[in-house]
């Protein structure tokens, strides 16, 4: 095992014994959601993959340790500490590592210890992509390299159009990544179960998701698998309620100068504060839905 990485008992336990486990995102928690929803969504969460059949294993760095599992009074202490723990995306871990200090992994990052752990399958909320302008600002998230070269597959519910999602997934493509719509033909834009652009598949069960990413790593071919889970209906948003959102948000961050990885959290908070209470509901209740889902695909893939 990788000298820098500590597996919770539990979750060492179901990975030896071949029992489904689901890796989770310690950014969502830190820099995505306020306190103390952050801290209440994550323990649903866990709750969720549990009733599903699976074991949930939060990704995080404390202490200069890379973990994989954390127990509540650990979720909590990341809930509270929020965005004052650093963001950890690959070019991080072994600074953050070598100084002792704690981190809040994102979706590059928690492929990379799942990976590390021997966990196959991860549920995130949104994934970071391509950003608008990108063809000047070359702002392309590292999630995106990840999903190329690391092999996890990754449930989210779509991107969020903070992001060029055309763009997002041109780069998929070039990278080999598949893009996969779960029971949708659309990729799904976060907020809202539609975007106009087509995925590359569809796929309608959790068995034929798990026997697609089997094949995908018996295969031999490197790098992950994004698996786009739309909103349930009763929770999307209205279309123009947030496209004027992320529009406001995209001109505060372009006149405040925001730039590298302050990006993404300052374009997230301003959307929320921007759309209020209901952005936040959403938020949890895709995560609810996907983490249901990655704990049903985790299943499938064990039998
Ligand atoms: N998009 C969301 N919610 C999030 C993030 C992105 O809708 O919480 C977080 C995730 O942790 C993701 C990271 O991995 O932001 C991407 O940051 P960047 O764009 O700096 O790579
Ligand atoms: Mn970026």
């Amino acid at each position: 095992m990788n000298k820098f990485l500590d597996i919770k008992p539990e979750v060492a336990q179901a990975l030896a014994e071949g029992k489904p486990v689901v890796a989770l995102e310690s950014t969502i928690i830190s820099h995505g959601m306020p306190y103390p929803q952050n801290v209440q969504t994550a323990l649903e969460v866990d709750r969720i993959i549990r009733e599903n059949g699976a074991v949930p294993a939060t990704i995080a760095i404390i202490g200069g340790r890379l973990k994989a599992g954390l127990s509540p009074e650990e979720i909590e202490y990341f809930g509270k500490k929020g965005t004052q723990i650093a963001k950890a995306s690959r070019r991080d871990l072994a600074a953050l590592c070598a100084r002792g200090e704690d981190g809040a992994t994102t979706v590059a990052t928690t492929m990379i210890i799942a990976h590390m752990a021997g966990i196959k399958i991860f549920a995130t909320g949104g994934i970071g992509g391509v950003h608008r302008g990108a063809e000047t600002t070359m702002d392309i998230s590292a999630d995106l390299e990840e999903l190329a070269s690391t092999p996890v597959m990754v449930v989210c519910a779509g991107a969020k159009s903070i992001l060029d999602l055309g763009l997002t997934l041109e780069y998929l493509e070039t990278h080999g990544v598949p893009v996969i719509g779960y029971g949708t033909p659309e990729l799904p834009a976060f907020y809202t179960r539609k975007s106009g652009f087509a995925v590359d598949y569809r796929i309608d069960t959790p068995e034929e998701v798990a026997k697609a990413f089997k094949t995908q790593i018996e295969m031999g071919l490197r790098g992950g698998m994004l698996l786009a889970n739309p909103i349930p209906e009763e929770y999307s948003m209205d279309a123009d309620e947030i496209s004027g959102a992320i529009a406001e948000a995209l001109r505060q961050c372009a006149e405040n100068g925001v730039h590298g990885k302050e990006t993404t959290p300052f374009l997230l908070a301003k959307v929320k504060e921007l759309t209020g209470g209901d952005s936040l509901n959403a938020n949890i209740q895709l995560m609810y839905n996907n983490a249901a889902v990655a704990a049903k695909i985790a299943a499938a893939y064990c039998k």
